[in-house]
């Protein structure tokens, strides 16, 4: 658990709060945007709050993006949420602010803002906010802030699935949950596929290559593939779950060809141990030990890549 007494001197002291998280935004990434801003909003009279970014998740339903000018922004507390690095940040005018707090569950590899609250053993962003506002007000007093936060740590944590669930994530779930949040309805709204999706994910099993020991699993997407399915390569890459519970797989990876960049793809890296993020930084990437990215590799740097994760596999396992 984290001390985060210094983020509400700063919210008493600021008018203008704004709210940012990374590009290609996932629930983690909105659900506690728009958690805090709600929570902001019904705990303080007066303030104004404005959750920034362009991108969207379209997992389930939020609010249409606040619009700020640079003027409003400079004279605001900017809270950056569930961004590792700067040039993540989805409104590069978050720098703008008066002053800025980084606030994440990645690891700190690259330090930026004033104030830096960073629990890198918390499953998700919302996982930090749900113990913040447990912890410093009691105050969550609409379920929709409950169930903002709630979806984020379900979904960054598959489920409660991944190998940082902890007993605080439960904790902070079932505290999430005692705001009368319909569990069953979330999982569904979440979770439910349409028809079309579950086609892609059979098209996917189909077409997945698996080294000789059978430890990786990896598939690459073309552009002809992702137009005849009408998906973004980060639509697309989002299926790697697909490939999630193989016993035999060590690791796993959905490549998908980069926008506009012929013979480039980006890649999204998972595994059960090995660390994969060490691999993507390699590869202009990054993200946690188990489930990591990288952007603009060719052809030849995916088997470099599929023959460095099989070497920490077998090192792994020495
Ligand atoms: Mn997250």
């Amino acid at each position: 658990m984290m001390n985060c007494s210094v983020l509400t001197k700063l919210i008493d002291r600021y008018e203008v709060i704004t709210i940012f998280r990374h590009e290609n935004p996932d629930c983690d990434a909105m659900g506690s945007q728009f958690g805090l801003k709600k929570w902001i909003e019904d705990n303080y009279d007066g303030k104004m709050v404005f959750a920034l970014g362009n991108g969207t998740c379209s997992q389930t339903v939020y609010p249409e993006k606040d619009v700020a000018a640079d003027e409003v922004i400079k004279d605001s507390l900017a809270i950056v949420l569930d961004t590792a690095n700067p040039e993540r940040v989805d409104d590069q005018r978050y720098a703008l602010a008066d002053t800025v707090v980084k606030l994440d569950h990645h690891p700190n590899a690259t330090p930026f803002g004033d104030y830096i609250l960073v629990n890198d053993k918390a499953a998700a962003t919302c996982e930090i906010l749900a113990f913040y506002f447990a912890q410093e007000k009691d105050k969550i007093t609409s379920a929709k802030t409950a169930e903002y936060l709630y979806e984020g740590l379900l979904t960054d944590t598959l489920c409660f699935k991944t190998n940082n669930t902890t007993s605080e994530t439960l904790q902070a779930a079932s505290y999430l949950a005692g705001f009368g949040i319909d569990l069953n309805q979330i999982n569904r709204n979440l979770f439910d596929k349409s028809y079309d999706d579950f086609r892609f994910s059979t098209y996917i099993r189909d077409r997945v290559k698996v080294t000789e020991n059978k430890k990786i699993g990896y598939i690459i997407l073309e552009e002809e593939d992702l137009h005849k399915w009408h998906l973004s390569g980060h639509e697309a890459r989002n299926f790697i779950d697909e490939l999630g519970n193989i016993k035999e797989f060590r690791a796993w990876a959905i490549f998908t060809a980069s926008k506009g960049e012929k013979g480039l793809y980006d890649g999204s890296l998972r595994s059960k141990k090995i660390f994969v993020n060490k691999i993507a930084y390699l590869y202009n990437g990054g993200g946690h030990n188990n489930a990591a990215g990288l952007k603009k590799v060719t052809k030849d740097q995916i088997d470099e890549i599929i023959y460095l994760m099989q070497n920490a596999i077998k090192e792994s396992e020495k």
